[in-house]
């Protein structure tokens, strides 16, 4: 059980200039389980609604009639909230600072006026492009103000966007398009990261291969350069632009509307569409923005993430923006020019609060003290992780070498699923320890199951799977076009609670820590892989036979990918195939899902009933192949010695 001899208590001053302090978050916690529906109903009043509210949450985990719904009779509009309410108290404000890719560029501030009128152009384009309410929209794009007004152009006209990263290949694009059946695709010409351009438009154009004729495509001009154009379906914004209107109005849309689709990895098969719906997420990112970052007005909001992923979703835009904050987008990465560009761009537009991702803070640790260390990084209030479990040694380096010691951490855990954070420590609030994500935020009941038998384990000092005991309003309702795989995969392992994936453990004083997935989904540097995408990725190769793949731990990314490959008869291995394949997968998913190692298996250690045994190969490739556990039930146990005396991953 860890437990840190060190914890960091908030000093007087942060306690009371917090909006809850210990006894504060104490009492606002007991109040939101006591009477939940009491709780949240205050709670959507921080948002406009059209009209308010009369039923607060209807909710059943029962499996067969799994339904979850929030504030179900109001009505509202989520960029009305973002944008227009704003505008009287606001408008001059900056909403969206800009920082481009390269830092010799200039950055951009964009005010609440500005994107209002950004956005209903944006809007009144996508009309003209015959895009409706519940209509999907895909976006493709890179971090630029672009993306947010796409998001907020959709939200404003009822369409539902499905953001794909724009690291993932064309195929998975195609896919991603196709499984929501979009009617637009909004991507730009090219997109410029680290200094290398992706262009993302020819990536649009292999993407379609189905649907060539049929899905249009709106361009934004990033770069300039050459790309292949669709005459008839292919339309530049800057010129559609010029014959629309720049009034918009807000469309009216039911509480439980869906807002987003979300592709997300999952143990098994294609990927997940997680959809989040309008007024309990807008509520619950607003709310959790607010409390967990400690927000004050005023404040300059920095999240590292990009907007294909939820924390990009939920910190970079509704949340900052439901709140009137001004929020920070970057284009580049963490390591170009140098690796003190994020210190640079929080000295230079006096970052408040600042949240990224542990495996970027080891990448930056790597580098040395001496690329901080020249910054005025005293803006800074309040740092937050997210996406996996941070070691302690690259919390004490944020802690000590970024916050100098005096800026409390937020490890925020939380999934594409929830739309926002669940368990969070609070500034000003908690005393924080290294690497645990410690209390459940305001309205979360957290339980902890004995994962065979799945009786809840009470008590502290135990360890078991994770589960939520009951709804929040930020909660996915559905899997895009598949309920009974909505249910099954979150409510039918641990009947009546909603399934994390996530295994944890509950110390003696009553804290979480996460000790990662129990599933067979991999965390890649804060990124969800599920085993099976890679692995159906692997055997789609003409010389795979078969191919099973696990997670392994990698001092950067966390984990990295360990694919077993057993070729087809009479292909023989080599070091230009291994190249191939790793090339091979980066097309078919795209760079994140690139195998770290692939070892040539001639045998995959299977039970009798042909099922892999993958509990042994994790174990092979953690290098750790002295504790094997019990391989009775084997069918060839001699496969089991090849593999050890052939590992990839020597310590
Ligand atoms: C927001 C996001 C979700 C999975 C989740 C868990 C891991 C996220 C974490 C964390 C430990 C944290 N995870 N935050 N593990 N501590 N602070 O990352 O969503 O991409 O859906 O991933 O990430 O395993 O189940 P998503």
């Amino acid at each position: 059980m860890p437990n840190p001899d060190t914890t960091y208590a908030p000093s007087a001053e942060q306690a009371k200039a917090a909006h809850v302090d210990a006894k504060g978050y104490e009492e606002m916690y007991a109040a939101s389980i006591a009477d939940p529906d009491a709780f949240w109903a205050e709670q959507a009043k921080r948002i406009d609604w059209m009209k308010a509210p009369t039923k607060v949450s209807d909710v059943n985990f029962d499996l067969g009639s799994v339904n979850i719904k929030w504030f179900e009779d109001g009505t509202l509009n989520v960029a009305a909230n973002c944008i227009d309410r704003h505008l009287a108290e606001r408008g001059t404000q900056t909403a969206i600072i800009w920082e481009p890719d390269e830092a010799t560029d200039e950055a951009q501030h964009i005010t609440y006026q500005q994107l209002h009128a950004h956005v209903c152009k944006f809007a009144n384009v996508l009309k003209e492009m015959g895009v409706g309410k519940g209509d999907r929209v895909v976006l493709y794009m890179p971090m630029i103000p672009q993306a947010a007004y796409a998001m907020l152009a959709c939200a404003r006209i009822g369409a539902i966007h499905s953001i794909v990263f724009a690291g993932f290949s064309a195929d998975a694009l195609g896919a991603r398009i196709d499984a929501c059946d979009a009617k637009v695709v909004i991507t730009s010409d090219g997109a410029p990261r680290g200094g290398r351009v992706t262009n993302l438009k020819d990536n649009v154009n292999k993407a379609l291969l189905n649907d060539f004729d049929t899905v249009k495509c709106l361009v934004v001009k990033r770069t300039g350069q050459q790309i292949a154009w669709r005459d008839g379906l292919d339309f530049w914004l800057h010129e559609m632009e010029e014959n629309v209107s720049n009034d918009c109005p807000p469309e009216e849309m039911g509480a439980e509307d869906p807002l987003f689709i979300l592709y997300t990895s999952g143990s098994t098969g294609q990927p997940k569409g997680v959809v989040h719906t309008t007024g309990g997420y807008l509520t619950y990112a607003a709310m959790t923005h607010e409390y967990t970052f400690d927000y004050h007005d005023g404040d300059i909001f920095w999240c590292t993430a990009d907007v294909g992923w939820v924390t990009g979703h939920s910190y970079i835009v509704y949340g900052p923006l439901a709140n009137g904050a001004t929020t920070l987008m970057f284009e580049g990465v963490p390591t170009y020019p140098d690796a003190g560009r994020f210190w640079d761009v929080c000295q230079k537009h006096k970052v408040n609060q600042f949240y990224t991702a542990p495996t970027a803070l080891r990448a930056l640790m790597g580098q040395g003290n001496s690329f901080v260390e020249g910054y005025d990084l005293s803006d800074l209030k309040v740092l937050g992780t997210v996406g996996e479990p941070i070691n302690p040694e690259a919390w004490n380096w944020y802690y000590n070498v970024v916050g100098k010691g005096k800026v409390p951490i937020v490890d925020t855990w939380w999934q594409t699923e929830t739309g926002g954070h669940l368990m969070t420590p609070l500034p000003g609030a908690t005393n924080l320890k290294p690497g645990s994500a410690q209390q459940p935020f305001f309205g979360i009941k957290p339980l902890v199951l004995e994962p065979t038998t799945a009786e809840v384990i009470e008590g502290n000092d135990v360890e078991g799977v994770l589960v939520i005991a009951n709804s929040w309003p930020g909660q996915m309702r559905t899997v895009w076009g598949d309920h009974e795989r909505f249910e099954k995969t979150y409510f039918s392992d641990y009947p009546g609670y909603y399934f994390t994936g996530d295994g944890c453990k509950r110390d003696a004083d009553g804290d979480y820590w996460i000790t990662g997935r129990v599933d067979d989904v991999i965390n890649v540097s804060g990124h969800r892989m599920g085993t099976a995408e890679v692995e159906s990725a692997l055997v789609a190769h003409e010389k795979v036979a078969e191919s099973a793949v696990v997670g392994y731990p990698h001092d950067i990314k966390g984990q990295g990918i360990y694919a077993y490959v057993t070729l087809m008869n009479g292909v023989e291995p080599s070091d230009e195939l291994r190249k191939e394949l790793e090339t091979w997968v980066r097309t078919e998913i795209g760079p994140i899902a690139k195998p770290d190692l692939i070892q040539w298996a001639p045998g995959l250690p299977k039970t009798r009933s042909g099922k892999i045994m993958r509990r042994i190969l994790r174990k092979i490739a953690e290098d750790d192949f002295g504790a094997l556990g019990d391989t009775s039930t084997l069918a060839e146990p001699a496969v089991v010695d090849d593999l050890i005396e052939n590992r990839m991953n020597r310590k």
